[in-house]
């Protein structure tokens, strides 16, 4: 029997600086993410895009923040859809969308992994640790808060309580090299895993990815990957608000993938921030694409190289 995948789209840019990321789900569908899992024997399901609530406008004592009452309903319905999916599926996709969805994509699985008895891991890979608190953000860019929310830091009344929440020590981040100091803070005191570029330009990806992806498998747990574009170096990934230079190569990238799904470990992953109004003829929603086909089994000799003129 085919393993089976649903696709979800989660258009949401309020968590974003600049709109665009509504268009991420119809980039990856033009860039054909459904056929490509499909060729590598899939059973795909598009669920096509999931919808925001009414929502009334939820004030907060930090005068910074923007669109409080947007991640809200976001979460709340990303949650549940996430939280279906996991249970009736092998793979759920959620394209986004900027990277507040992942306070609902992620707390819907992890909702699903508690009730299985399995732990919930992490793997973020970004150029940032997303892990401000609705006090310490200076931006009010609330993508830039889903993992403070994820693992239960104080604050987040405004957002739906969380089932269960995601243990920090479960948390593995790769990529990360532009970290705010209230979240330097965090990382520390919460024990979480940072992989920085610095520690990935002398050790590599894989001997760090295999010790984690060895804890999840000793532990029976379910991993969820939540992959930022800006992870990627923006030479290769040009599509996305918040460039930092020194990013992820293209080997880099799908080596972790690749090594992802020989692991069997993944239950669900997320696309993310992919700004298709800043892309270049479409290669960084491609690239993305690509990646996820690495995750679902493609290997390097199946692949078609593709050429950018
Ligand atoms: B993303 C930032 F200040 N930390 O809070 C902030 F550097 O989902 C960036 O990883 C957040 O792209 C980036 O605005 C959020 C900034
Ligand atoms: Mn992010
Ligand atoms: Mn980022
Ligand atoms: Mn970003």
């Amino acid at each position: 029997m085919p393993k089976t995948c649903h696709i979800i789209g989660a258009p949401v840019q309020t968590g974003a600086s600049q709109p665009g990321c509504l268009m991420g789900p119809a980039a990856f569908r033009t860039a054909g993410l459904p056929g490509t899992l499909r060729e590598l024997g899939w059973a795909v399901t598009d669920k096509g895009d999931t919808a925001l609530p009414d929502t009334s406008p939820i004030p907060h004592g930090n005068g910074a923040i923007r669109n409080l009452a947007e991640m809200a309903g976001w979460t709340s319905v990303l949650s549940q859809a996430a939280y279906e999916a996991a249970t009736s599926c092998d793979l759920p996709i959620f394209m986004g969308g900027d990277h507040s969805m992942a306070a609902g994509t992620v707390s819907g699985v992890a909702r699903a992994a508690a009730e299985k008895d399995r732990p919930l891991f992490l793997l973020w890979l970004d150029a940032h640790p997303d892990l401000h608190t609705l006090d310490s953000t200076t931006s009010g860019n609330l993508h830039g808060t889903p993992i403070a929310y994820l693992t239960g830091q104080p604050g987040f009344d405004a957002l739906p309580p969380l089932a269960a929440a995601v243990d920090p020590l479960n948390i593995c981040m790769m990529g990360i090299r532009s970290v705010d100091p209230a979240e330097k803070v965090l990382i520390k005191d919460l024990g979480i895993t940072v992989h920085d570029m610095r520690a990935i330009d002398e050790n590599g990806v894989a001997a760090p990815l295999s010790a984690f992806l060895n804890r999840v498998a000793a532990a029976n747990g379910q991993l969820h990957v939540s992959l930022d574009v800006d992870f990627l170096d923006p030479a290769i990934a040009p599509a996305v608000g918040t460039t930092v230079p020194g990013g992820a190569t293209f080997r880099e990238a799908h080596l972790i993938m690749e090594m992802l799904h020989d692991s069997g470990l993944v239950g669900s992953l997320d696309l993310v921030e992919l700004n298709p109004f800043l892309d270049e003829r479409g290669r960084t929603a491609l690239l993305m694409t690509d990646l996820a086909a690495s995750l679902c089994g493609r290997r390097v000799l199946d692949r078609m190289t593709r050429s950018f003129a």
